[in-house]
């Protein structure tokens, strides 16, 4: 795998033809413990590898390949794995000569690993549900010294591999090509989801004809709609869902990574051949460009129990501060005090809720993060005492290259410790970014992480106060005249390692310091907000992620669902799209939808270009204000049943946005369902399937027909469903701001199934502290509907 481009057709070939599946056989595995060790010679290079084998605790298995003897050692991703995870011992038979059989715990599942052809085999109860390598595309490449240090026997082609060229640029890879790469074939299987982020469709498409999907975190500014090029952010989880079974692959490795996938039908068994049934079969094959192959298979079998055991390895999402699931004003950008206070009060003339409003990159010293335009802010800290009497936030933005400005405190700083990223030479990476000559942060490196964090410290952040809340941007890393807009490859971080092994973890490394370091100024007590642009799994401990810059078109507005979705079945509840479209200007209808899409959504969050026009919510005409404030306010409405769902994703890992298929897995037709959605359980926002009882959410009329519903939607509606069976928390009334709304009653609605009961819970707790989790300070009401009693327990 090389820079994977359009080219990747080629690289794909290039690679098959470096097919190195058939392993020998060495040793026989011993049982060390609950490990299993066996080892392999690969024909071609006689580079002996390693394979290990783990139960996990809950349905998950391990398996992880590696040099047996590496040059030097390999990239294993560190930080991401929330801790060790608790192994189980495997108990192991030999099966016959060269096949041995590793039996879970419980006796549930069990894998057969073959060793020649290397292969292994994952049954649960007599079905075969995975197997990996049974396409041979194992491949592994061995570290080796540069040519110069070799024998001159050598062959000359090969000498080119410790340097490529992109454009002008040009790669030096110090210890030679290294990538990984193995096929996995799920069986039963033809709806695959997951490996954001794309531009993409909720489903994976086959990609045999075409591109790969391209893991690679990449600053895009203007990106197109159903590409496989990656853009800002990568989780390598892949979902697979049949009726009765949901099962995950989660790649754990954050170089550059392309995942094919080929969706075939293959004659079944002999049951299924008598019925000539052809049974579907999903194809994946991963390939990064360095690291080891460290997979992880999730076995479900729900997808309730994938996430959860994604949870356990990654983390689930931090609960938010109940201000950050209300309405965010962004712009690029609010020019001045007077600018953030003529807005700020606009929202009030016109009766529209709100709760942050964010200063983009304008508002510094010459984009010298953690300062002030001195003219343009001359009193940052009597601004946000404003907007704190207005019960309100402040968000700004912080992003990761440093101006190279020897009077800069973080630049001068950071350079005598040695913070900045290396080029190869040693010497501080520089880029061109906003600020000009720029060096990067090397947050891979704790100590700078912690330096970082402390940076946000009230006494250090001059007029910082604690109502400000902060944004990550431009953290894929974006260098612009960088190859692809990002860093060389060759650069350098802590510990030595090279930039391409780590790539796609560097925001979620910028973010987790960020989140750090508001914890830290309150002295642990209070919960941070930080908006992410680049992200890696796990990045849902840290806050919130956004899809990046849209497009003010229609197909933009269709597509973040899917987008959205995808982050969501990732692990990543706390997300959201650029409400209006980031890039032009969205005609008022276009404008309006999109505030009803966004008012359904995890993070709600008007923006524009610093070219767009402006486009605060009262711009657009009398009609226009009065349906989008009707659209905010039912935000603020719902925010009791959002809260909880939030709860719930931080508790027990469930997705608050969820594809119809999560909540119907054995209904076939929501399978590819991506212009309609759940959130939570009970409501339903879209408007045309109906596998349960609905009602509407405004007028409480029962739809009539379970079935294809098609319902007309006129421009101040919203098609918004609650299942019969549940009860759902409201507010009775929106007020300016979530914390205005602290007094606020509470309201049930309770929508009855066809046996007249209904069920639903609240969750509530002070909204900003860490009181919930320390002093278990927080309600957790369960109602139940029956008999016409609704109790609350
Ligand atoms: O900081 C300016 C913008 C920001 O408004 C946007 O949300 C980011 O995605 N930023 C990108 C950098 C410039 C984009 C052209």
């Amino acid at each position: 795998v090389s820079h994977g481009r359009k080219d990747s057709e080629s690289e794909k070939t290039r690679s098959a033809k470096k097919n190195i599946s058939d392993f020998l056989h060495r040793d026989s595995p011993q049982n060390k413990n609950d490990l299993q060790f066996p080892e392999f010679i690969c024909v071609c290079s006689q580079v002996l590898l390693q394979v290990e084998i783990y139960e996990i605790e809950g349905n998950i298995f391990r398996i992880k390949i590696n040099e047996a003897a590496p040059l030097r050692a390999r990239y294993e991703v560190p930080d991401v794995l929330i801790k060790e995870p608790t192994t189980q011992r495997l108990s192991v038979s030999q099966k016959e000569a060269g096949i041995l059989v590793l039996t879970s715990v419980n006796k549930d599942y069990t894998l057969q690993v073959t060793a020649n052809p290397f292969q292994v085999e994952l049954h649960s109860k007599g079905e075969t549900v995975l197997s990996m390598n049974s396409n041979g595309l194992l491949y592994f490449e061995h570290l080796q010294p540069p040519p110069s240090d070799r024998k001159s026997t050598e062959k000359q082609e090969d000498l080119g591999l410790w340097q490529e060229k992109f454009g002008s640029f040009l790669d030096f890879k110090a210890h030679g090509p290294s990538s990984v790469g193995v096929d996995f074939s799920l069986h039963g299987f033809d709806h695959v989801y997951g490996i954001p982020q794309h531009a993409e469709s909720l489903l994976l498409k086959n990609t045999s004809d075409g591109d790969a999907y391209r893991l690679y975190n990449l600053d895009i500014f203007g990106h197109k709609i159903h590409e496989k090029i990656g853009i800002y952010g990568s989780v390598p989880l892949l979902l697979a869902h049949k009726p009765n079974r949901t099962s995950g692959i989660f790649w754990l490795n954050s170089s550059e990574t392309l995942v094919d996938i080929n969706t075939k039908a293959v004659s079944g068994s002999a049951a299924d051949t008598a019925k000539q049934r052809a049974v579907p079969l999903t194809d994946v094959r991963w390939m990064s460009e360095s690291g080891i192959i460290d997979v992880f298979l999730l076995m479900g079998p729900t997808a309730f129990d994938i996430f959860k055991q994604f949870a356990q390895l990654t983390g689930t999402q931090a609960l938010p501060p109940l201000f950050s699931l209300g309405y965010h004003q962004c712009r690029w950008n609010y020019e001045d005090e007077q600018d953030v206070k003529a807005v700020d009060a606009g929202f009030d003339e016109h009766d529209i809720p709100y709760d942050v409003i964010w200063l983009d990159i304008e508002h510094t010293d010459g984009k010298r993060y953690f300062t002030w335009d001195k003219k343009k802010f001359q009193n940052p800290k009597r601004m946000q005492e404003l907007l704190r009497k207005k019960k309100r936030k402040l968000v700004v933005i912080v992003d990761p290259h440093i101006k190279v400005d020897p009077m800069y405190a973080l630049y001068s700083q950071g350079k005598d410790k040695g913070y900045f990223v290396k080029d190869r030479n040693g010497q501080d990476f520089e880029g061109i970014c906003w600020p000009g000559s720029s060096c990067y942060l090397d947050f891979t490196n704790p100590e700078v992480r912690k330096w970082y964090a402390d940076q946000f410290a009230f006494k250090t952040y001059k007029g910082s106060t604690n109502i400000l809340f902060v944004w990550n941007d431009m953290n894929e890393p974006s260098v612009f005249k960088g190859a692809e807009l990002t860093m060389q490859k060759d650069a350098v971080h802590y510990k030595n390692w090279e930039h391409r092994e780590l790539h796609n973890l560097y925001g979620f490394y910028q973010q987790m310091a960020t989140a750090e370091g508001l914890i830290k100024r309150s002295s642990g007590k209070e919960r941070p907000f930080v908006l992410t642009r680049s992200f890696f799994a796990g990045s849902q401990k840290y806050g919130a992620v956004w899809t990046g810059d849209n497009t003010a078109e229609w197909g933009y507005l269709k597509i973040s669902i899917p987008m959205l979705l995808t982050i969501s079945l990732a692990g990543i509840s706390f997300c959201g799209a650029d409400v209006g479209g980031f890039i032009g200007d969205p005609e008022p209808e276009l404008l309006v939808r999109w505030y009803q899409a966004g008012a359904y959504q995890p993070f709600f969050r008007g923006h524009s270009n610093m070219e767009s026009k402006r486009r605060e919510p009262w711009l657009f005409g009398e009609k226009n204000t009065q349906i989008i404030r009707e659209a905010i306010r039912e935000r603020y409405v719902l925010l009791p049943y959002l809260y909880t769902l939030f709860y719930r994703a931080h508790t027990v890992a469930e997705p608050v946005m969820r594809p119809l298929w999560v909540e119907f897995p054995g209904k076939l037709e929501t399978f590819g369902v991506e212009n309609e959605y759940m959130l939570g359980k009970q409501v339903w926002v879209g408007e045309q399937y109906s596998p349960a009882i609905w009602y509407d959410f405004r007028t409480f009329i029962r739809m009539e027909d379970p079935g294809t519903l098609k319902i007309p939607v006129t421009l101040d509606n919203i098609p918004v469903f609650q299942r019969g069976g549940t009860v759902i928390p409201l507010k009775t009334t929106a007020g300016k701001s979530t914390e205005w709304m602290i007094d606020v009653s509470y309201e049930l609605h309770v929508a009855l199934d066809t046996e007249a009961r209904a069920i639903g819970e609240l969750y509530l707790d002070d909204g900003h502290s860490f009181q919930y989790l320390h002093k278990k300070q927080f309600l957790y009401r369960k109602f139940t509907f029956h008999k016409n009693i609704l109790s609350s327990r």
